[in-house]
């Protein structure tokens, strides 16, 4: 019998989720790829909108489902819910998202059991964390977005300082994936050569990279482009089993002070999900404030009944 084809699924076909089927089909990464919406008529459009273009692409057979094509996902991102209005916070979405959460991962779990979760609806870790809790899956198969998306805004801003290529700059956001995230500067570097900046120059940089959504969202109303990005290289690492290294968010534990929480860490990510998460040697700055992070997002899980 010939393998069975890998198949994605994207739950959510609004801005994010739709970029990124899109990307993915562009990018012809995988033979099956699936769209679910609680707004079927939405998802049929985006799905026959993008089947139009086949005879440009080829080799990917996509539809509009149910739960039920669940059952044989290797992956399944879900980028349903709720999104930041102009001056709200990831974290205002929380009571919105998480019964939404509640919802979807129950029916997800009703047709599969062994597929990677990926998150990237906000707030994206905690309800990564929720998605854990909720699934009862392996820790390993319950990834969040995470940082990857704010390390690549970092490092397209330093690239731009420098006249750099962003690629060839070692640059990472730690933390959440929101108002608390941090940058490691301590370790940011190009070819091992220091960057060179000073303070101000530091401060500049980070700010434009945690407000980078607020600037978008305010300007255009939602940002999409760059998540479906990094989405289709985490779907990359894992269906390649490349094990390249992503600031994912993942179930953190006894990691630079932290533990039982979902943040954004480096991790290694290969067809097992999250097979390692890389020790940080953070300085004290860092490390106080990559707790303070922490302590930010346990406060908002335990308000939550999971
Ligand atoms: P959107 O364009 O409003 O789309 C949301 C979609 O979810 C809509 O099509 C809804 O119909 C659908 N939906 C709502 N409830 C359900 C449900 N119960 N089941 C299935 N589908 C449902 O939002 P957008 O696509 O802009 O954003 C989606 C989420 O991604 C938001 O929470 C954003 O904050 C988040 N983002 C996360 C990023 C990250 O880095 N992790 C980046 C950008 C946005």
């Amino acid at each position: 019998m010939p393998p069975k084809p890998n198949r994605v699924v994207v739950i959510g076909t609004g801005a994010v989720g739709t970029t990124t089927a899109y990307t993915l089909l562009l990018r012809r990464r995988m033979p099956e790829l699936v769209l679910i919406d609680v707004n079927q008529k939405k998802a049929l459009g985006e799905a026959l909108d993008m089947n139009h273009g086949m005879p440009f692409v080829g080799g990917v057979k996509l539809w509009a489902g149910t739960y039920e094509d669940c059952r044989e996902a290797d992956i399944i991102i879900v980028t349903a819910g709720a999104s930041q209005k102009p001056g709200e916070t990831r974290i205002d979405l929380l009571r919105k998202n998480i019964s939404i959460f509640k919802d979807i991962v129950e029916k997800i779990t009703k047709y599969n059991q062994h597929a990677i979760l990926l998150i990237a609806t906000n707030p994206v870790d905690i309800l990564s964390y929720a998605t854990l809790k909720i699934s009862g899956f392996d820790r390993r198969r319950v990834i969040g977005s995470g940082t990857v998306l704010d390390s690549a805004r970092f490092r397209y801003l330093i690239g731009r300082h420098k006249e750099i290529d962003p690629r060839s700059i070692h640059g990472q956001i730690i933390g959440e994936h929101g108002d608390s995230e941090l940058p490691v500067w301590s370790l940011a570097n190009i070819a091992g050569t220091d960057l060179g900046f000073d303070e101000a120059e530091r401060d500049e940089i980070f700010q434009d990279t945690k407000n980078a959504a607020y600037e978008i969202i305010d300007a255009k109303g939602s940002t999409s482009y760059a998540i479906a990005l990094a989405l289709d290289r985490i779907v990359v690492s894992i269906l390649h089993n490349e094990g390249a290294v992503l600031n994912v968010s993942t179930l953190l534990n006894n990691y630079n002070g932290v533990s039982d929480v979902y943040l954004g860490a480096p991790c290694i990510v290969d067809r097992t999900g999250v097979r390692e998460v890389l020790d940080l040697p953070l300085n004290e700055t860092e490390k106080a404030l990559f707790q303070k992070s922490a302590e930010k997002l346990k406060a908002e899980i335990a308000k939550l009944e999971l």
